[in-house]
């Protein structure tokens, strides 16, 4: 990103934009100063510009002014609002960061689960704000459903799983975010988790990493579970509050799986299982007597 621009430079940037429709000008992130009928193109390769709002340059048929993937097809949400759309950020889910992200592969941190190793990719980003597509596949249909930019599923009894296919990946992080609206007592179990399994008849390995409360318990855990092994901990805090924003993150290499869950930002636990080496295609959200809204899905691999 260009760095942000001097008193003087804004200056002249305000001058040279003041006209209709005016475009060509500079502008950045901290100054979208383009006048009348032009905006701000924050991921033009060669750095901000300002274009026409009603132009279209990637031909997608999203005009400039709704798109914020000028240069590639999609670009109609931005789920973190830092004017990058998802199609095209290299982190969805934050503003970038004041550093770069010291390996300089396709995933900005806080995404980048190796920011230390190349090669990352986003394999998956949805943040729900369009009705589910043929590619996700529930176990109950109509038990999820998109309402207002989030994914909801309803209260089911048995545990209930929404599944899409990603590319293959031996290194594979999955995370989600999302809030409980309530528990449901139509079973005495409850769940919310992230899920990842080898489908083809020679695969063996899966995870689930995520949150587990039994009303006869002492507790909420945080709980995964992998083809090999379980491994919990009891939860720092409530793990169902509703007033609470979680996320369920697992991180899959080699022979090992990582498995944090988050409330509010601060860390409710963190567990570790073996599981046995491979790379896992499917994917899914799971949960079970609840009712819960899911913000976003990321997936990436490496
Ligand atoms: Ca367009
Ligand atoms: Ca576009
Ligand atoms: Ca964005
Ligand atoms: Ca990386």
């Amino acid at each position: 990103m260009r760095a942000r621009l001097s008193a003087i430079a804004i200056g002249l940037a305000l001058a040279s934009c003041s006209g209709a429709s005016e475009t060509g000008g500079t502008c950045s992130a901290t100054a979208l100063n383009c006048g009348a009928g032009a905006i701000c193109d924050l991921t033009d390769p060669a750095g901000p510009t300002c274009i026409s709002a009603t132009g279209d340059i990637d031909g997608d048929g999203i005009p400039n002014g709704k798109d914020f993937c000028e240069h590639q097809a999609g670009g109609a949400h931005d789920e973190d609002n830092d004017g990058i759309g998802d199609e095209c950020d290299p982190c969805p889910i934050a503003k970038p960061p004041a550093s770069p992200d010291r390996d300089g592969d396709a995933v900005d941190s806080p995404c980048d689960p190796d920011p230390d190793t190349a090669g990352d990719e986003i394999l998956l980003f949805n943040g729900f704000n369009d009705a589910l597509g043929s590619a996700w596949t529930p176990t109950t249909p109509g038990a999820w459903t998109v309402q207002g930019g989030e994914l909801v599923v309803t209260n089911i009894p048995t545990q209930e799983y929404l599944r899409t296919n990603v590319a293959e990946a031996p290194n594979m992080a999955i995370e989600a975010s999302y809030r409980i609206d309530k528990l449901e007592t139509t079973a005495t179990t409850h769940l919310v988790a992230v899920h990842a399994h080898d489908p083809r008849p020679a695969g063996v390995a899966s995870l689930e990493c995520g949150v587990v409360h039994a009303d006869s318990g002492t507790g909420d855990v945080v709980d995964l579970e992998t083809n090999q092994n379980t491994a919990t901990t009891r939860a720092l805090g409530s793990a169902f509050n509703s007033a609470s924003l979680y996320q369920a993150a697992a991180y899959a290499s080699g022979n090992n799986v990582g498995c944090t869950v988050l409330g509010d930002g601060h860390a409710l636990g963190a567990v570790q299982a073996p599981v046995t080496a491979d790379a896992e295609p499917s994917v899914a959200l799971t949960a079970r007597a609840v009712t819960a809204r899911f913000q976003w899905i990321l997936v990436v691999g490496r």
